[in-house]
């Protein structure tokens, strides 16, 4: 027993159980669908068992105006290499639906190959996305949970509707919204940022960072720490939050000794919770005031006097 438990470093034992179905909520307006059964290899990512699924009414819609929203999206792009299967598959990092262009400004339907396809596939997509919000609120509170799992849904959700809808309708054009595309992304990426003067310089970008990168260094530290403790029963996070056992306190310790100050077994949550709520969150501020309060983030910060005016002047040439 005790080798396997070493033998599968990345998980625990499987244990061969008759399948859990799990609590049974109390009111739902389907039944649960499918037999679950047991898949080995995901058991060493997870859980072996798949299913039940709960799909319910909001599940199903959302996953026909997700369908609805990927079909617009790749039969434009096929469309665009002329119906060539083999050029579809190997450009497909390389097509994009473009939103349309500038001429139309807010134009509810423009020519559908002017865009007006990116406005349906959008509409589409952000249905499927907000009703599947709406699912993981419905399915937390029929679990008798918290919301917090959906608090920080919207917070991704947030940023997305800045990008593709609120913004562009704030500075009057659809045009200003990303394209659907691997790399077109990218490139409207890169465009803005060099549109707007550099966002280094917009300081929600820096926040925005600051915590992506703060989610992953607190990821990185508090699922190494509960591995290194899984010895003393610290995988067992919740009973160590409400009896803190020689896991916590060893825990602790190290952190105290090593930095000073320790998080507890339930604030470390809460840090985790707050930074990766933060990037997106304060991101989508960041979009929505470029263009609108701020148009050139270089500018604004050599007013500010943190950015140095002459940083890219021309060297001067000798006459
Ligand atoms: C690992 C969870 C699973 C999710 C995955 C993504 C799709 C898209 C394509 C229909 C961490 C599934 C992908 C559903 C299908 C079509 C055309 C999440 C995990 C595996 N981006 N972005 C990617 C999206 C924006 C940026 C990858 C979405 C902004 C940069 C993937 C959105 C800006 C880089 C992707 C979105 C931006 C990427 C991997 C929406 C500024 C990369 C994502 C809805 C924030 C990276 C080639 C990933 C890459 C990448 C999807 C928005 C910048 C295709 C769905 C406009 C700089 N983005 N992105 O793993 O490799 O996320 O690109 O807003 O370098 Mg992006
Ligand atoms: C995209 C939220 C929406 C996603 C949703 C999910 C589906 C289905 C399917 C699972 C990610 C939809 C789900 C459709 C999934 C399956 C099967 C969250 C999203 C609702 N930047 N930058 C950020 C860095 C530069 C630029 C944030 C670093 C350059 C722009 C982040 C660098 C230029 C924007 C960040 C860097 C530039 C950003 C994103 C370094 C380009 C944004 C946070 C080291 C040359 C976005 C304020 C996030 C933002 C953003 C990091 C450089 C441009 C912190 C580390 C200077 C235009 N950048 N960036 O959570 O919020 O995204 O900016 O150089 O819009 Mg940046």
């Amino acid at each position: 027993m005790l080798q396997l438990r070493y033998q599968n470093i990345f998980t625990q034992v499987q244990v061969r159980a008759a399948p859990d179905m799990g609590v049974e909520p109390e009111s739902t307006n389907f039944p649960r669908t499918g037999e679950p059964f047991f898949f080995y290899l995901l058991g060493k990512l997870g859980n072996a068992q798949i299913g039940p699924i709960y799909l319910g009414g909001l599940g199903i819609a959302s996953l026909l105006c997700g369908f609805i929203a990927f079909e617009i999206i790749g039969l434009n792009m096929w469309a665009s290499v002329g119906w060539d299967p083999v050029k579809f598959i190997c450009h497909l990092p390389w097509l994009s639906l473009n939103p349309p262009p500038p001429k139309y400004g807010l134009m509810i339907l423009p020519p559908l190959q002017e865009g007006g396809w990116w406005l349906i596939a959008g509409f589409f997509l952000t249905t499927s996305i907000l009703l599947w919000w709406v699912r993981t609120y419905r399915r937390a509170i029929e679990l008798g949970m918290g919301t917090h799992i959906c608090w920080a849904f919207a917070s991704a959700i947030w940023l997305f509707l800045v990008l593709g809808f609120i913004r562009p309708i704030l500075v009057g054009s659809w045009s200003e919204a990303v394209p659907f595309g691997i790399f077109p992304h990218l490139d409207w990426t890169n465009n803005f940022s060099l549109l707007h003067g550099n966002l280094f310089y917009n300081p929600f970008h820096c926040f925005s960072i600051a915590f992506l990168y703060g989610s992953a260094l607190l990821f990185a530290m508090h699922g190494a720490t509960i591995l290194s403790v899984t010895r003393y029963g610290g995988d067992r996070e919740l009973d160590q939050i409400s009896d803190r056992g020689t896991a916590s306190e060893r825990a602790a310790l190290f952190w105290r000794w090593t930095m000073g100050f320790n998080a507890t077994m339930e604030s470390i949550h809460r840090w985790a919770w707050w930074f990766a709520i933060l990037t997106p969150l304060t991101g989508g501020i960041g979009i929505l005031i470029t263009g609108t309060v701020v148009d050139q983030w270089r500018d604004w910060a050599v007013m500010h006097h943190y950015a140095v005016p002459d940083q890219y002047a021309a060297p001067s040439l000798p006459d």
